[in-house]
Parts: structure tokens; sequence; C-alpha cells
């Protein structure tokens, strides 16, 4: 399988959860094309600086349009994350939210109360993989 996976997590948010979206990102990998490996890189945030927000948005709003699955971690509150979630709704992509549950702060009732998306609960982000391939699986599976 190789989908188009455009992977969402919180930049001007905060940054708290990045050891959890470099793992994700990582494992994401073995199931296709992460559009959006930027998140959690450091080095590549730092191109993302000579981009405007209008880039950003355009070029963003592009990937999210090619990807076939969106997967974000949504432990951090991002209103950036929120507004890609909305749109991928919007666009019909199948989508996958992570958030970690040790960490003291509820998903937003927009999102949890929002059927549309597949929620998933983790205490430690390894956890994560094997629910993410039975999510994955499933999508494909029931589209084919
Ligand atoms: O509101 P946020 O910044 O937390 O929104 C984060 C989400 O919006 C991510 O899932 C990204 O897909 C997208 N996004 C927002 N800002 C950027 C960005 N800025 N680069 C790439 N994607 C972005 C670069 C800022 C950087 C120089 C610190």
């Amino acid at each position: 399988m190789n989908i188009n996976i455009y992977f969402a997590g919180s930049i001007r948010g905060g940054q708290g959860s990045k050891s959890d979206y470099q793992w994700l990102i990582q494992a994401l990998k073995q199931f296709g094309t992460v559009l959006t490996e930027h998140i959690a890189d450091d080095h590549l945030l730092k191109n993302e600086q000579l981009l405007t927000d209008a880039q950003i948005h355009d070029r963003d709003l592009a990937w999210l349009k090619e990807s076939q699955l969106v997967v974000a971690e949504i432990t951090q509150p991002s209103l950036g994350v929120g507004y890609e979630l909305a749109q991928a709704m919007f666009l019909k992509k199948p989508v996958l939210c992570l958030f970690n549950t040790t960490k003291g702060n509820r998903p937003s009732a927009m999102i949890a109360g929002q059927p549309y998306y597949q929620l998933i609960g983790y205490q430690e982000v390894t956890s994560t993989l094997k629910l993410i391939e039975e999510y994955i699986n499933r999508t494909f599976d029931e589209q084919t």
C-alpha cells in the first residue's frame, strides 16, 4: 500500500508533543508517503520561515487535497489543526485523531463530538501502531 498521508500536529499552537509527532511520522511511513514531514523536524521547519503564511496555507491545503488519509495528533490544541480537520471532513478524507490521555486535557468537543472523526486515546505513543494499522486496513478494505 502506498497512500499519501497528511499528518497534522500543532506548530504555533505549541510544540509540546513533538517527540510523539516524530514517532508517529516514522511509523506512518510504512503505510505510504507522509506529505507533511516538516511538522516534527526543526531543520525542515526552518525552511518554512522563508514562506509567507498565505504560501503555507495554500501549499498545505493542496497537500490535504492530494492525500488519501489524514492523521492528526490533537493532544496539543491548535487552531491550524482544527481548521485542517474541518477541511478534511468537507473533502471527505478519512481522518484518524490520536491523543495522549495522560496530559490532562480532553480533546475539543467540536472534534470529539463529531462522529466523522475516528478518535483514539493512548498512554504510550508506541501502542498506537497496531491501532493505526487496523484503522488503515479497515478503511482501505472498505473502499475497495
Ligand atoms: O495553528 P498551528 O500553527 O498550530 O497549525 C499547525 C497545522 O497547520 C499543522 O498541521 C500544519 O499542517 C499547518 N501549519 C501551520 N503553520 C505551518 C507552517 N508554519 N509550516 C507548515 N505547516 C503549517 C511554519 C512556521 C514555522 C516557521 C515555525
